[in-house]
């Protein structure tokens, strides 16, 4: 089979084909540095302030990053890592409140099941899921919430603050195997912003403050468009793989 990235790379141009032949120009799509594909992982910067809230206070982005990874487990099990390497420096400063996924509208999130690697001191309250159901900041729907614990006095420990990295392996309780690429997908529209790869929800912020904001992935229109043609032609031809 080929790998994936190469097979990203054979059906872009079809999709900028199909783009040019419905008479629409693009711009050349310069690829988003907060985005990073390769033969198994995508991995996501989450870097813009997007509510009108109040941003993180580090200068060096991204603020947090999120990446999947399909060579661990079987062929229906992801590693989903989240790190916040790059909020307030201190457990008293930013944490990451709410964390926000998308998932291949062809299957289930409602099939995903979520097994602990590692969360250290920062153990979500809780994992939901359901289709289009959750929103950031009334903007976007989402399918994956990992809600993580907000500030609590006395115990600030237990909050995902800046440093810290959360793990999962996420496994898919359907018939069909799933990617790194199955959490590569937008947000549906559903409010004044959007749509979003990932989002997430920070508090205390600017580090420490009594602000907070929301961040998310916001890719540039054109490369946008053709992610998002790229990988509808890429599902296309695995499924077709598939029969
Ligand atoms: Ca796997
Ligand atoms: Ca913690
Ligand atoms: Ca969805």
């Amino acid at each position: 089979m080929l790998s994936k990235a190469v097979l990203l790379w054979k059906m872009v141009p079809l999709a900028c084909a199909t783009v040019l032949a419905a008479g629409i120009v693009l711009l050349a799509p310069a690829a988003r540095a907060g985005i990073i594909v390769t033969d198994n992982t995508v991995s996501f910067g989450l870097d813009e302030e997007f509510s009108g809230g109040e941003a993180p206070g580090s200068a060096t982005l991204p603020w947090v990053t999120a990446t999947f990874d399909d060579t661990f487990g079987g062929s229906q099990t992801v590693r989903l890592t989240m790190s916040a390497d790059n909020l307030g420096p201190n457990k008293n400063g930013e944490n990451i409140n709410l964390f926000l996924f998308n998932f291949d509208p062809l299957l289930d999130p409602n099939l995903l099941t979520f097994t602990v690697v590692d969360f250290q001191d920062s153990e979500p309250d809780a994992i939901n899921t359901g289709i289009d159901a959750f929103m950031a900041n009334g903007d976007g729907n989402f399918d994956i919430a990992f809600l993580f614990p907000p500030p609590i006095a006395g115990n600030s420990n237990a909050r995902f603050t800046g440093g810290e990295t959360v793990i999962y392996d996420i496994t898919y309780t359907g018939a069909e195997d799933i990617f790194a690429s199955s959490f590569f997908f937008f947000s549906d529209m559903g409010g004044g912003q959007g749509s979003f790869i990932s989002a997430a929800q920070i508090q205390m912020t600017p580090d420490g403050g009594s602000g907070s904001g929301w961040i998310g992935v916001i890719p540039e229109p054109s490369t946008g468009l053709l992610v998002g043609l790229g990988l509808a032609a890429l599902g296309l031809g695995r499924r077709r793989g598939n029969r």
